[in-house]
């Protein structure tokens, strides 16, 4: 009805839900848990329609479940640290703690609003000491395990916001910062690295996950396992080097070998008459980016070294040169140079003038030098005792061969590197290790956790750490000999903070473990986990990563994080672009909720398409949202009944029929259909409201505001507040259906071609023809006797059968 006030309904049931505690966790053992997770956020300071769009499906969903009998875990947080309270600091002088948390504060508000089911009481800020003691914990623990080491190391480095980057935080082609888009430099640092290239093997295994395809596959190529075999080359008056190859059957035709120019190796080789120039060389390679290195457009450079290696395959001495397109982060930073066949060997070799010699015959090779590199099998010729083998067998037989003479064996690598999690920044959890002159890096006792962030620092952009301008803090003892010591000053990575946040929401205060284990038993592991596609290699290899070594040290028994993911899409503005302040096409969500309330935006975004797809923002599609929300008010507040056509005898049927619809639609995601249903149902029951019998109807009118709970909570906790029945709506059992209804429905057709019986199928009972054509057309038996002939005609009887006419 015109009554309807959405701001009005809903800012009375949100307060009615707090007050009486509806969303406390439900803690009922005697009911399956279920631990409904969505991706925590980042606090900017007010949640944006990419938030709606990723929590109030979310929150549908776990309402569903909670509906269907689970106790459910469904918490939030704020990821709290990071990059964006640190420039805040520095261009409008606000600390980012204040900074953080009053954003956090605001977000609060808006969540609220969203009337979403969270627990605010497992809410957790990785900010908080609270929380990142855990992360100095687990540093910690990772040291003990040998799984944390430090290291100098080139870096990525952006020049604008003076810190390291992990590979991911930098993108395109041109290799620039994630956050501001400057071209990223190297620079050389002492950093600390995790290793989660011990568990690459372990992460390529997704058989205990649920997880879409593409993220699978997004984290296998990744991780980019390649097989093959390591060799090693000797150097006479130096010592052997090793190479990785994945073709250890191309071994006789490697006629040069080539180090990256940063390999230990390249200074010892080096003859003297070629120092000048190596050294030239080596310092632009330094200059260069991995992606310019690595682009196979470019011409191959490089430099001789004056130095041989000898092939251990047939004791030839080869040149050794130093060139960029070798890097030193993969394998061993070595290979031998096969040009006969790799390309990038090929090019490399016609530029400098070295042999070329085949060892792996192409198809109908003429013997004849080849006029480009043949990556393909065939068979192993100029290969001594190898000849004539096909080299898929060579690969092993090789390698076998080298084995038995100690100069190789079978390998394995991983483009998967070590997760480096040093930050030269203030607002993030600091690092805790104490360096002692006579002690090194020793870890902070645990007792001693947390080591606090301090409150004033200096927010310049100096490019060290603000806490190296602060001696109150670097300044310590030893915790070994007392001795004057300094503290570390760099931060870790923030992906650190939502490695293992699921775990921390369990009991967010509890203070002798990241989590209390007793609540794990409770709860863990996650059961369904939505968020954005964007994470599939970082935050979710590193989760997964952080789990496995939290079984290796004992705290839990399994070994994947989350059970099952789900991805959303992205809401484009209206203009269907991706939408950004430049683009001036950004939505603002709060000027929706004013007008229209949040239950019609919530629906309306859920509406716009599959949930996994996203879509362009329509303005006036929130419109037709809030009409259908008034409309369904006015089945229980009087008004508009339009009467019509409909058959009121249907109405047990078809809202058993809406039941199963809309129970198999939230199962699987499909908000839009469900609501689509919801939709058509309305106009239905308005239709036959003044007809219908009249338990009968306040039957049907139950089961529909049942359905419609999960997807429009306010509004439906109006409707059944307004049918007299006790609250809540969302404390309700979630309506079944009587198989026998659904099933009437069915009919069976008959499908003929040409008159001629071919296939019998079941079709609802009110299947247009259109449908019905459809439908026949799907079955086997049909189609092999329509296939590549002409239907001249179709014809349908409706409830009976469809034929078809072909030429
Ligand atoms: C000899 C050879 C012969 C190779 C041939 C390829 C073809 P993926 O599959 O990506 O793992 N390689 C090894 N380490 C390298 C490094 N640090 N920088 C640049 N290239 C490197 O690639 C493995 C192959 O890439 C290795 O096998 C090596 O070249 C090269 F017909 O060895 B191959």
């Amino acid at each position: 009805s015109k009554t309807y006030d959405p701001t009005a309904v809903e800012h009375r049931w949100q307060e009615r839900w707090a007050e009486s505690a509806l969303y406390k966790t439900d803690e009922d053992p005697s009911k399956p848990k279920h631990y409904a997770l969505t991706m925590l956020p980042y606090p900017s300071g007010d949640l944006h329609v990419g938030h709606w769009y990723a929590m109030t499906p979310s929150d549908s969903r776990a309402r569903f479940m909670r509906m269907r009998g689970y106790r459910v875990l469904f918490p939030i947080g704020f990821d709290a640290f990071g990059l964006p309270a640190e420039n805040a600091a520095i261009r409008r002088g606000i600390h980012p703690r204040k900074w953080t948390y009053s954003n956090i504060e605001n977000m609060r508000g808006q969540l609220k609003q969203m009337g979403a089911m969270f627990d605010l009481d497992t809410e957790v800020v990785t900010c908080d000491p609270e929380y990142y003691r855990w992360n100095q914990w687990f540093f910690l623990k990772f040291m003990e395990k040998g799984l944390a080491y430090r290291k100098e190391a080139p870096v990525d480095w952006c020049p604008k916001d003076n810190t390291t980057l992990a590979r991911e935080q930098v993108v395109g082609p041109d290799r620039r910062c994630e956050r501001c888009g400057t071209p990223v430099v190297k620079k050389n640092l002492a950093q600390w690295l995790f290793k989660i290239t011990d568990y690459a093997e372990e992460l390529l295994d997704f058989s205990g996950v649920e997880w879409p395809e593409r993220v699978k596959t997004l984290q296998t190529n990744w991780i980019g396992r390649s097989e093959g075999a390591e060799i090693a080359f000797d150097v006479p008056g130096y010592g052997p080097i090793e190479v990785f190859t994945t073709r250890p059957d191309t071994l006789f035709g490697a006629t040069f070998f080539v180090v990256a120019p940063e390999h230990p190796a390249v200074e010892k080789i080096t003859t003297l008459e070629r120092e000048a120039d190596v050294r030239a060389y080596v310092e632009s390679a330094g200059r260069m980016t991995e992606i310019d290195r690595t682009d196979v457009t470019r011409e191959k450079t490089g430099v001789f070294t004056g130095a041989y290696a000898t092939n251990p395959a047939n004791g030839e001495a080869i040149p050794v040169y130093a060139a960029d397109y070798v890097l030193l982060g993969y394998g061993t930073g070595a290979i031998m140079a096969v040009p006969a066949h790799d390309e990038r060997d090929f090019e490399f070799a016609k530029k400098y003038g070295i042999e070329i010699r085949t060892v792996i015959a192409p198809p109908d090779w003429d013997g004849e030098p080849l006029a480009e590199a043949y990556p393909g099998e065939g068979l192993m010729v100029n290969s001594d005792g190898f000849d004539g083998m096909p080299n898929t067998e060579g690969k092993k037989a090789v390698t076998d061969d080298l084995e038995a003479k100690g100069v190789g064996r079978a390998a394995v690598t991983y483009r998967l590197r070590d997760w480096l999690i040093s930050r030269q920044r203030y607002w993030g959890t600091p690092i805790p290790v104490i360096y002692c002159p006579e002690h090194g890096a020793v870890p902070v006792p645990e007792e001693d956790l947390p080591v606090r962030l301090p409150e004033d620092a200096e927010f310049m952009p100096t490019g060290e750490s603000p806490l190296k301008l602060d001696p109150e803090f670097y300044n310590t003892e030893c915790p070994v000999c007392g001795g004057p010591a300094t503290r570390e000053t760099d931060t870790m990575d923030t992906f650190m903070d939502s490695s293992w946040y699921q775990y921390r929401y369990l009991s967010p205060h509890y203070d002798e473990g990241p989590f209390d284990p007793e609540e794990g038993e409770k709860w863990l592991p996650v059961d369904q986990y939505t968020g954005g596609i964007e994470h599939a290699v970082m935050h979710l290899l590193y989760t997964r990563f952080f789990t496995k070594v939290m079984r290796d040290l004992g705290l839990v028994s399994f070994d994947e994080p989350m059970t099952r993911l789900f991805n959303q899409g992205i809401i484009l503005g209206e203009d269907a672009e991706k939408m950004s302040k430049s683009r001036g096409n950004v939505v603002n969500p709060q000027e929706f909720v004013d007008r229209y309330g949040s239950d019609a935006l919530r629906c309306f975004l859920m509406f716009i398409g599959p949930w996994d797809q996203g879509g362009p923002w329509d303005s006036r599609g929130i419109e037709g949202i809030a009409r259908f929300l008034r409309r369904a008010h006015s089945l229980v507040a009087g008004g508009d009944a339009s009467g019509g056509e409909a058959d009121p005898k249907e109405l047990p049927r078809r809202t058993a029929r809406l039941v199963k619809k809309v129970t198999e639609d939230l199962e699987a995601f499909r908000f839009n259909t469900a609501l689509a249903s919801l939709m058509e149902h309305t106009n239905y029951l308005l239709a036959v409201k003044k007809e219908a019998g009249e338990e009968e109807w306040r039957d049907a009118l139950r089961a529909f505001v049942l359905l419609l709970a999960p997807l429009a909570p306010h509004h439906a906790e109006e409707m059944w507040a307004l049918m007299g029945l006790p609250y809540s709506v969302h404390v309700q059992e979630w309506p079944g259906y009587d198989e026998g209804l659904v099933r009437a429905e069915e009919i069976t057709l008959v499908v003929q071609v040409n008159g001629k019986l071919r296939d019998r199928i079941d079709a609802p009972v009110d299947i247009s023809a259109e449908d019905a054509k459809e439908l026949a057309m799907k079955s086997e038996k049909v189609r092999s006797h329509v296939e590549g002939r002409e239907i001249r005609k179709s014809i349908y009887v409706p409830g009976r059968l469809v034929n078809f006419v072909v030429g």
